[in-house]
């Protein structure tokens, strides 16, 4: 029986058990999802079933083309709120009034896996923000590192090819540890410094929550006097700069191929909302000028010690799609989308970006109309999306009145819809820079250095970083069957640093070749402890944002487990119990305490910081126990703050746990769970 009913606002047709009442994509109530139309019980199936064809049809187009790159990504809405007044600098409506809020959709992804592939290779993360300002979307499409690997966009397409899946076997699925990847790299000396970067702990971030976000290119302000200032845009994460360290983040992906996609969604929906300060660096042509290098080269960073980071605003995410597919998928970002105030340059990079996106999301979503979408409509001011003359096309959802579709017209003179009109004054204008020249197929000579900042990066690391670097070469260079790729890396990285050239020379059991012919001298530029990972100034000592897991089994001191609990809890951290077995685990007061997770469910390769407390029947048995061991061996070997109580020691003593200052009693392991201890490393791993 069906029944009318109103929700919200909407009517539906309701069943007697108050579901709404299914029907087919053209509303006719469907009376059996359970069977298909049959000509007697046992019979064949009739063509005359809609209900099926329809349900089949639909599934079978389910899927639509994955992005070339950056295929495996995860998305939030949230907003951009503006704390200090950019209106000398710009006349872009986002950054005008302190406090206004603009809405947006950003979306984290890696580069060279496809959409089903594990959250965690080494890889750059994608950062792409759709701002829906007043004055239509803006998308600012950036990385998790200031700059890229080429410097032309014309390469692009073979980079990408190099990255990927070779070829002839399909594999390696999302990693760069393979020969046709480094047989580029080497070739293409101008990739060297992004080499450094993907080869440190930036491209292995603990979460989206903690990484940087940068939009690399530099692009142009411009105010209402039309004067224009050079910016380059950045995110700093609020919960600190986080990444994971080799073996923790492979361990990661075997346990949870979702692993960042999960914590986003996850931490919005426990209102530990991921944030960001935005920051420009803003300067003029002459500091462009003065600068040994090119503002236009994308593989170049102008340090924060040269032009410092300005505090401008806050990026919030608060909420999460509704559903994955027509949110987060159907998301389409294109750099060539600018709202007035904001301006290319003629970075070769940037130029070629502005082609390849808009006609990227023609072929993914099937039509030029993909701007209809709801995640991808302008929301505009007064809630008036957008107007304009264009008309039709595949999947036109829009209903335009009138029969203007055209301009000039003059039909507003007869009393009908003339349609909208330009506005010479206040619409988007390009800086009317001017150039001349002669047509060419050449770089300019202020982008021949590509060593000068590659060694700038491994000069400002700190040691323990850079140990992660050259283990990182050894790593992926082992990969490499090609002896003369290996030869040619090691030659080019001469010129980055002699010292680690010898340092990954060694780990290869090689001997150094020749260093390769330089097309620039290379100068040695002051460091930029900014862009230090490890003890650098984004380096935060706190348990805000972080997990913490507290291992328990039956017969654990209840008292010391609430209080360690509460604590952590008010400290700011997601608490997790892990015991042997999930649900109820009794407590040595006779209570139960339900587990949220289960030991061999959640290895500690997936926790900020951990602590241990056992009564010690439970801990003789768990000294048995392979992945007991394992879990603390992993948390001592990925130098975090292990707590524990007297029973637990046994335990630790078998996973080879050497006392250090981040190894507690309990009473002190809140303050120790807020960081990691890069001094241990020398004691638990050998690095290049
Ligand atoms: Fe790109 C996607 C970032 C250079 C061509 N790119 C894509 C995404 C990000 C970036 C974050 C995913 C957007 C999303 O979540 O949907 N890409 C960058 C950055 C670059 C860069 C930071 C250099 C500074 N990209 C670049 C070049 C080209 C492309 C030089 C081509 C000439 N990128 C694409 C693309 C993608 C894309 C093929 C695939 C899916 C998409 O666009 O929407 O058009």
């Amino acid at each position: 029986m069906e029944k009318l009913e109103s929700k919200g606002g909407e009517t539906h047709q309701v069943t007697d058990e108050d579901h709404p009442v299914l029907t087919t994509n053209h509303g006719v109530p469907v009376s059996d999802n359970q069977n298909q139309l049959k000509v007697g019980l046992r019979g064949p199936t009739l063509r005359e079933d809609e209900v099926f064809r329809e349900k089949i049809n639909h599934f079978d187009h389910e899927r639509i083309p994955e992005r070339i790159v950056h295929a495996r990504g995860s998305g939030a809405h949230g907003y951009f709120e503006c704390t200090e007044s950019l209106e000398d600098v710009t006349r872009a409506d986002l950054f005008q009034h302190v406090g206004r809020r603009t809405e947006v959709f950003v979306r984290f992804s890696t580069v060279t896996g496809g959409a089903g592939s594990a959250d965690t290779p080494r890889d750059v993360r994608g950062f792409a923000i759709k701002f829906y300002t007043r004055e239509g979307n803006w998308d600012l499409v950036g990385n998790n590192i200031p700059i890229f690997f080429i410097q032309d966009a014309i390469k692009f397409p073979d980079l990408i090819h190099a990255a990927k899946m070779e070829a002839d076997r399909g594999y390696p699925q999302a990693a760069t540890a393979h020969d046709t990847f480094w047989d580029f790299m080497s070739l293409m000396p101008e990739t060297t410094h992004m080499a450094m970067w993907i080869m440190s702990d930036r491209t292995l971030p603990r979460s989206f929550a903690t990484m940087q976000g940068f939009g690399i290119h530099t692009f142009r302000f411009i105010n209402r006097a039309g004067r224009p200032t050079f910016v380059k845009f950045h995110l700093k994460p609020k919960a600190g700069l986080v990444s994971t360290i080799w073996d923790e983040t492979v361990k990661i992906a075997g346990a949870d191929p979702d692993y960042q996609r999960r914590d986003l969604f996850e931490r919005i929906g426990r209102g530990d909302h991921p944030e960001w300060e935005v920051g420009v660096q803003l300067f003029d042509e002459s500091l462009a000028d003065s600068l040994p290098y090119d503002v236009l080269d994308a593989t170049k960073i102008i340090p924060e010690e040269v032009v410092a980071v300005r505090t401008i605003g806050r990026l919030v995410l608060d909420r999460r799609p509704d559903n994955f597919f027509a949110e987060t998928e159907q998301a389409a970002f294109c750099p060539s989308h600018l709202v007035p105030g904001i301006d290319h340059t003629n970075d070769p990079l940037l130029q070629g970006r502005l082609f390849s996106y808009q006609d990227t999301q023609i072929k993914r979503l099937g039509s030029t109309n993909w701007h209809q979408i709801p995640v991808n409509r302008a929301k505009g001011r007064e809630g008036c999306p957008f107007l304009n003359m264009q008309r039709d096309g595949h999947m036109q959802m829009d209903v335009p009145k009138g029969r203007a579709n055209y301009e000039p017209n003059s039909l507003h003179l007869a009393g009908e819809i003339g349609g909208p009109r330009e506005t010479p004054e206040s619409g988007f204008r390009t800086y009317p820079a001017a150039e001349e020249g002669e047509k060419v197929r050449r770089r300019a000579a202020s982008f021949a250095d590509h060593y000068t900042q590659a060694r700038l990066f491994w000069r400002s690391m700190d040691p323990a970083e850079q140990a992660h670097i050259a283990s990182a070469f050894v790593f992926e260079l082992s990969k490499v069957s090609l002896m003369h790729v290996r030869l040619r890396m090691l030659a080019n990285l001469r010129n980055v640093d002699e010292e680690l050239a010898a340092r990954i020379a060694a780990g290869l059991t090689m001997e150094l070749p020749e260093a390769s012919a330089t097309a620039a001298p290379v100068i040695d530029m002051p460091v930029s402890p900014a862009l230090r990972t490890v003890r650098g100034p984004l380096e935060r000592e706190t348990l805000l944002g972080r997990t913490v897991g507290i291992l328990i089994a039956d017969g654990s001191d209840a008292d010391a487990l609430r209080e360690l609990r509460a604590d952590l809890g008010k400290a700011g951290a997601h608490v997790l119990v892990v015991a042997p077995r999930i649900g109820a685990m009794s407590l040595s007061d006779g209570s139960t305490l339900e587990a949220d997770a289960q030991l061999f469910g959640q290895p500690s390769a997936t926790l900020d910081a951990v602590a241990i407390i056992l009564s010690d029947p439970a801990c003789a048995k768990l000294i048995r126990e392979v992945a007991a061991v394992q879990w603390v061996m992993d948390a001592f070997g990925h130098l975090k703050a292990i707590g524990h109580d007297a029973g637990a020691k046994p335990l630790l003593d078998r996973a080879g746990v050497e006392p250090d200052e981040g190894v507690t009693g309990l009473a002190d392991f809140v303050e120790a769970a807020k960081r990691r201890y890069w001094d241990r490393e020398q004691k638990v791993r050998t690095l290049a």
